[in-house]
């Protein structure tokens, strides 16, 4: 299980998230251990400066390096080494479900939540993956340095009360979810499928099995390529695309 340090210039941002749910849960119960750290706490002047104007000229501010690497230095000096720095910006590595898998199994997880135009270049010397939540532009990284620790938490043992669903979590298995339902089994004139109520767990489990490769034929077939298919889905998505074309 990693640790997580989070270095950020508005720790109210990633604070505030982190007390509710089932992060809150498992950071108040210590099964999480991350800490928040100000940047501006690594800044030495009078005025907390973290910015500064780019070289070169242009609009915007740039984070400046030197208080990012008293950071870095302060953490390696409290976590021991070797720091895994993941840095979010829309430059990065598409970030996966498998990037969050490969990210629980390191020893110290660092998230540098970027600001303005973004970071002096040098930090980048000192960055382990940069990796992009999407493609589109955010107003800082905190928000992706949320949506890495969610992922990557839900991997540690403990933290979502049932282990097998993060095994058979729909991304793991490289498919979309079935359509889930509970009661009532009529809503107005909306009805759970029939198939659910009988009881037959057989047909159920191939229902299922049919609902989830419906949906990503039709939703993420650019899914379907790396997905790993039992000999059974293999066969109802084999009938399914011959419906189709
Ligand atoms: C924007 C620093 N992958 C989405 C993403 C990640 C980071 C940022 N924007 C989008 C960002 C401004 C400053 C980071």
């Amino acid at each position: 299980m990693p640790t997580f340090d989070i270095v950020t210039i508005f720790p109210a941002m990633i604070e505030q998230p982190l007390a509710a749910g089932i992060l809150g849960r498992a950071v108040a119960s210590g099964l999480l251990d991350v800490k928040v750290r100000d940047l501006r706490d690594f800044t030495t002047d009078r005025h907390r400066v973290v910015d500064d104007v780019p070289y070169g000229g242009g609009p915007g501010m740039v984070l400046k390096p030197d208080p990012i690497f008293r950071a870095l230095d302060a953490i390696e000096a409290e976590r021991g080494a070797p720091l895994t720095v993941v840095l979010t910006s829309p430059q990065g590595r598409r970030f996966t479900q498998g990037e969050a898998q490969r990210l629980s199994g390191l020893q110290h997880l660092v998230l540098l939540c970027g600001r303005y135009e973004g970071f002096d270049d040098r930090v980048r010397e000192r960055v382990s993956d940069e990796v992009s939540i999407g493609d589109y532009v955010l107003t800082g990284g905190e928000l992706p340095a949320l949506v890495i620790l969610d992922a990557v938490a839900r991997f540690v043992p403990g933290v979502v009360g049932d282990e097998q669903s993060v095994v058979e979590d729909s991304f793991s298995r490289g498919l979309l979810d079935f359509p889930q339902f509970t009661r009532p089994a009529e809503i107005g004139d909306l009805r759970v499928p029939d198939v659910l109520l009988s009881g037959n767990h057989a047909e159920i489990r191939r229902w299922r099995k049919r609902a989830a490769l419906v949906r990503t034929l039709e939703r993420r077939p650019d899914l379907l390529t790396d997905a790993s298919l039992d000999e059974e889905e293999q066969e109802i998505l084999k009938e399914l695309r011959h419906g189709r074309d």
